[in-house]
């Protein structure tokens, strides 16, 4: 067989449960070891059981042969799915030749629930009013028979709060702090699981334990209680009888409830767990009440239910300590050796009773002491009391820290390699992208960019881990978000964002520079100073987000969601400018730069302008003509205005004359010919007397080394990429990071630690340089006309020191690799892989030399060859010398 398939997925899910869109999308991977292979037909069929399937009945769809090489987002278009049930699918495909390939392994979803009045039970939980304390971790129960044996048992739960769910005493699924944050306010998602091998004939006992979580715990620099004061619950368990019968347990007041061992539990303010009042059986039948309450039936919610979009929150590592020592303090010291998010596993053993804190902090002080100080109101301390039966393993339920470094306070016998053990916990996006270099410097540089990302993204991207802040700002996720969809795939966690920004878009059009809202507005007041209506650069995630989801997923109908909501920003951004000139409250600016405070009114008109062409692109893509003419229009009398009021004719200078504003108005396109050069020598100016330093904050850095490429600056790029004197991304590295800092001077050797007030040492907005590193330097990038690696660009700019890179995107298609070594005496080597079913342009540095028989050669427009290749790994050499490289290195 020529061709086969692989990984057939749904919404780009291997098995995904509970989907509540009645069009779900098919995407498969296709493998060959023919070269320049191709699919010409698919034909899917859909059943509603297995059996069928197996017989080739799609009596839920049959697509027919439809000839399309489409094999990514392939539409459902059959009959209405039904609420709660599951479907199987396959596929098979044609190849180039015509031949067809064998069906694909079963693929298999099921639907949510799909209409509201199918949730048949009660919001149970625990009324207190404002002013008590709400028990920290409230245990809720249900003991029920299975009069025969079940074919099937589907659970779907939710909470406001968060949730973790028991059934015959182990865990469900593998989640943390389910349901994720939305703005409870407007919708809360559900969680739906598959429990068939876990319900027994007889007796089952279903429990959760309920946290405060988002909901009702603290938020950021917010406070608490800010969607509502009472913890709630709600599940329903559906089981299919092998008899046909069907029954369903849900939540409500006949359950009981009991606060039990934890004592304390917040997001931010840590957990306090004491083992002598724990119920090891709790969660199984059988067990004895003793003490525990009737559940109170809360309140029906009046928000939108809807069934979880991102990937769950999962422990997707576990690191061992590097280094224990005992302090002065006689406390002991464990470095993990990774500035890392999550919380630690405690084994221990000791009499009842005893009390173990454990402590988290990024860094040490000179005194070797954790530094905390940076933490603001957050409390990254864990309080276990033993129970004093042999050895304990403790975790916290409902929060997590940012930390290195582990202080344990209390251990009753000398630490083992196990003692404490780092359990990584982030949003669950598999990595898609690997990327190495010849250099130790830039390869702990490009780990410390994937940290920042694991660490950052839970449930929503995150600014920052530790503090009590740990917001979804939007211009960090903007800026980092081509980098972060090189990574991992970002696609669904995007899709979730762009509900928390749309449902918090203010009435007039404005996205918000934080989502999901957590009393936002109100909390902005009381401090004028951060209160703007809205903020370049960060509002314009907004366009950006579906855009780059378009880009790197072939995502259509993440555009066609946002469209109206884009439009309306685009509309609210023109009615708030004075003829295409924005005003300058936005008050955030290139955030965090170095002695170059970029204009506001200069960055936020050049903002407008590039969600504007953003906004043109995605309706070109969407076929409404109409709009794509008149916004790009507008986009060009944006620059326009851009021009006459911020560049002088003369000289070319930008108003501001920071490395951000000629940067910003290069990358966006908004310079007339005559003037782009003259930017571009000004920029070069401005880094050369700088001392080859960028001064760039969060939004300049993510388009500084790409518009130093794009403008034959590229030996320029590697001199800022492997720069290590302050600023630069390698100073920290050089210092010892092991994630990206918040800010350039997080600590420096001749002022120690910045303000307290705000340095993070995990943020990942000045890491948007990877993105850079995987375009340009391994030269792996999409044609928007043809998004999702359908065609790919291999355009790799080797320089600086490098002499060798190695990258892969395993991307909708496939594996996608670029991989390069250039020897002293210029000798460049290129290997790349596409995958079946898609082609890509090569396009080489220097002189070819060497160019595989099936290339096609292309003479571009400026003279220089491409080359247009099939799927396959191919070999391209050329003759290639670095303009500012001394010969000899
Ligand atoms: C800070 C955070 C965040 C940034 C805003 C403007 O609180 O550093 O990352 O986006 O400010």
């Amino acid at each position: 067989m020529s061709i086969s398939i692989r990984r057939p997925r749904v919404e780009s899910m291997d098995r995904p449960l509970g989907l509540d869109t009645q069009r779900p999308r098919f995407s498969w991977l296709l493998e060959s070891d023919v070269r320049g292979q191709v699919q010409t037909a698919y034909q899917l069929l859909v059943a509603s059981s297995k059996e069928k399937l197996e017989q080739d009945a799609g009596d839920q769809w049959d697509s027919g042969k439809v000839e399309t090489d489409q094999s990514v987002q392939v539409e459902y278009s059959g009959p209405a799915l039904s609420s709660g049930r599951s479907y199987y699918w396959k596929v098979k495909i044609w190849d180039g030749e015509g031949t067809a390939s064998a069906w694909s392994e079963t693929g298999e979803w099921s639907m949510g629930l799909l209409d509201e009045t199918e949730w048949k039970g009660q919001w149970i939980g625990r009324r207190v009013d404002e002013d008590s304390e709400l028990p920290a971790g409230l245990y809720v129960r249900k003991e029920f028979t299975a009069a025969s044996a079940v074919k099937r048992a589907m659970l779907y739960g939710t909470a406001l709060g968060v949730y973790e769910l028991h059934l015959n005493g182990s865990r469900v699924g593998e989640d943390y702090f389910a349901p994720g944050w939305t703005d409870y306010n407007v919708r809360t998602q559900y969680q739906t699981y598959d429990v068939t091998a876990s319900i027994r004939q007889g007796a089952n006992a279903l429990g959760a334990i309920v946290g405060t979580g988002w909901y009702a715990g603290h938020v950021g620099m917010m406070g608490r209680r800010i969607y509502g004061t009472n913890p709630a619950l709600l599940l329903q368990l559906e089981l299919e009888f092998e008899d046909g019968t069907t029954r369903i347990i849900a939540s409500d007041d006949s359950w009981t409830m009991s606060t039990g061992p934890l004592h304390y539990s917040d997001l931010l303010m840590g957990e306090t767990f004491d083992a002598r009042s724990a119920w090891p059986d709790w969660a199984r039948p059988g067990f004895q009440e003793a003490g525990w309450m009737k559940a109170e039936a809360l309140e029906p919610y009046t928000g939108k239910l809807v069934s979880q979009i991102d990937p769950p929150v999962r422990v997707t590592e576990s690191l061992q300590a590097q280094k224990i020592w005992r302090t002065p303090r006689g406390t002991h010291l464990f470095d993990l050796g990774q500035n890392m998010v999550g919380w630690v596993a405690l084994k221990v053993a000791g009499p009842a009773g005893t009390r173990i804190k454990v402590s988290h902090a990024e860094m040490l002080q000179d005194d070797n002491t954790l530094y905390t100080e940076n933490l603001r109101r957050a409390v990254q301390e864990d309080i276990y009391i033993l129970r004093g039966e042999g050895t304990e393993t403790f975790e916290p339920h409902f929060t997590f820290h940012g930390f290195r470094y582990v202080e344990v306070e209390g251990l009753p016998s000398e630490p083992q390699p196990d003692t404490v053990i780092g359990r990584v916990v982030h949003s669950d996006t598999a990595p898609v992208g690997s990327l190495e270099t010849s250099d130790p410097m830039v390869n702990q540089l490009i780990s410390n960019i994937r940290w920042g990302q694991r660490g950052n993204y839970l449930s929503v991207p995150t600014d920052c881990p530790q503090r009590d802040e740990r917001l979804g700002w939007t211009g960090d996720a903007q800026i980092f978000i081509r980098t972060a969809s090189y990574n991992m795939d970002v696609a669904r966690f995007f899709a979730k964002f762009m509900v928390d920004m749309t449902d918090f878009q203010s009435p007039e059009g404005a996205f918000p520079d934080v989502a999901p809202d957590a009393n936002w507005f109100e909390f902005k007041q009381e401090h004028v100073e951060w209160f703007a209506p809205d903020n370049a650069g960060w509002g314009d995630a907004g366009v950006i987000i579906p855009w780059t989801l378009y880009l790197m997923y072939e995502d259509r109908r993440i555009l066609e969601t946002n469209y109206d909501a884009m439009k309306r920003w685009i509309a609210y951004l023109q009615a708030n400018s004075n003829q295409l000139v924005r005003p300058d409250y936005a008050n955030y600016g290139d955030w965090l730069s170095i002695n170059a405070d970029t204009p506001k009114d200069v960055l936020a008109t050049a903002y407008f302008a590039y969600s504007t062409l953003l906004f043109s692109r995605i309706a070109e893509v969407l076929g409404h003509e109409e709009d794509a003419r008149h916004y790009f229009e507008l986009y060009g009398e944006i620059s326009r205005a851009f021009v006459n009021a911020y560049v002088n004719p003369a000289t070319g200078m930008i108003q501001g004359d920071t490395q951000t504003v000629y940067v910003l108005a290069l990358y966006f396109g908004l310079l007339p010919e005559g003037l782009k050069a003259l930017a571009v020598k000004r920029l070069e100016e401005l880094i050369r007397s700088n001392g080859d330093h960028l001064s760039t904050g969060f939004l300049g850095v993510g388009y500084l080394l790409p518009t130093l490429t794009e403008n034959g600056l590229d030996s320029l790029a590697y001199t800022l990429l492997h720069q290590d004197t302050f600023p630069s991304w390698l100073y920290s590295v050089k210092h010892g990071a092991t994630t990206i800092w918040e800010r350039w001077d997080g600590w420096t050797d001749t002022e120690g630690f910045q303000t307290p007030e705000m340095n993070s040492f995990n943020h990942y907005s000045l890491g948007s340089v990877g993105e850079w590193m995987y375009r340009y330097m391994a030269g792996i990038d999409v044609d928007p006309a043809q998004p999702g690696f359908k065609h790919i660009l291999f355009q790799p700019h080797p320089g600086g020191k490098l002499s060798s890179v190695r990258a892969s995107v395993e991307s909708g298609y496939g594996l996608i690799e670029s991989a390069w070594t250039l020897e002293p005496e210029g000798r460049f080597t290129l290997r790349v892989t596409v995958p079946v079913n898609t082609h890509a342009t090569v396009m080489l540095p220097g002189q070819a030399t060497g160019v595989p028989s099936e290339a096609e050669e292309l003479g571009l427009a400026d003279g220089s060859r491409a080359y247009r290749i099939g799927s396959g790994t191919y070999q391209f050499e050329s003759k290639w010398m670095a303009p500012s490289l001394p010969v000899s290195t």
